[in-house]
């Protein structure tokens, strides 16, 4: 109903007038109210009592569209009620139903041309970061994997790691030239993972943490779940306690030479060390290189 995901009156808010319509209906019309009351709590139910109840790759929530007929009672019940206000509250009314259509009709431009609406994998702070926007800026949809990102500037930045790989830890691949330097780290069929890049460091509650990397792909990776990820994992005690990914090739397709940031929250209860690897997401997929990686706190 109110997902990110796929809720019904997150991408159809306007909806909530036929769910608010049942108040004047009862109160006017109780012949007719019982009924449609019935059939949309029953309907709701049966409709999200299923496993993949967010109904595939649709925009919002497609399989309550069959209700709209039974809903049409309520929602003009609450036109109804509205008509008799006063011209400042119908002014108001048609304001906020004018904000509901362009809404709409943004995101069926997204879903379709625009391409910032990405079904099934749509998170609130994808959603709001770029709600009515027009551009694309390709680190947005990072935010798919990785809701947390720093808002504003830091105040102080400490480095906790550094690696360019060229003192003989890096892994070369032959297809592809090194990024900087001579080496980088090479992910690949029969390498799958980087080591994990672990560092021993007292994290206070929420403290902010960057990871950042250069990234080169040999080609685009159009199935999502073979994307490359950059994952990073907090721990205490030497268990994993929270871990926070990107795909990387959520920007690697439009750009294979880019650097790529990871920005996440130590847990509400602290951390004494992070780790930091990269998985080439499955063994049929093209080699990758990281060179250059880059953990640092933010405050
Ligand atoms: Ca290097």
């Amino acid at each position: 109903m109110f997902s990110y995901k796929a809720g019904w009156l997150t991408y159809t808010p306007v909806m909530w007038f036929a769910l608010l319509g049942f108040l004047p209906l009862y109160r006017r019309r109780q012949g007719t109210f019982l009924a449609p009351v019935l059939h949309t709590g029953l309907f709701i139910y049966v409709a999200f009592a299923w496993s993949i109840w967010w109904y595939g790759g649709s925009l919002g929530q497609r399989t309550l569209v069959q209700a709209y007929p039974v809903l049409a009672f309520p929602l003009a019940a609450t036109l109804a009620w509205v008509a008799e206000r006063r011209a400042v509250w119908r002014g108001l009314f048609t304001a906020v139903c004018l904000v509901f259509v362009a809404h709409n009709l943004w995101f069926t431009h997204q879903a379709h041309r625009g391409g910032l609406f990405v079904t099934e994998w749509m998170t609130g702070a994808y959603y709001w970061r770029t709600l009515l926007t027009f551009e694309r800026d390709n680190d947005n949809f990072l935010l798919l994997d990785n809701p947390e990102y720093y808002r504003g500037r830091p105040t102080g930045i400490d480095t906790l790691y550094v690696n360019d790989f060229e003192d003989g830890d890096g892994r070369l691949c032959p297809q592809l030239t090194s990024f900087s330097g001579s080496a980088g780290y090479c992910v690949s069929d029969s390498v799958q993972n980087t080591p994990e890049f672990k560092v021993e460091v007292p994290l206070a509650r929420r403290q902010w943490v960057e990871v950042s990397a250069d990234f080169l792909s040999s080609g685009p990776r159009w199935n999502i779940h073979n994307s490359a990820q950059l994952v990073l994992r907090f721990y205490r005690d030497g268990a994993p306690v929270k871990e926070n990914i990107v795909r990387l090739h959520r920007v690697l397709n439009a750009e294979p030479q880019r650097r790529v940031k990871l920005q996440a929250r130590a847990p509400w209860d602290g951390a004494d060390a992070v780790g930091v690897l990269e998985w080439n997401g499955g063994a049929a997929q093209p080699p990758l290189i990281m060179d250059n990686l880059v953990i640092v706190t933010l405050d």
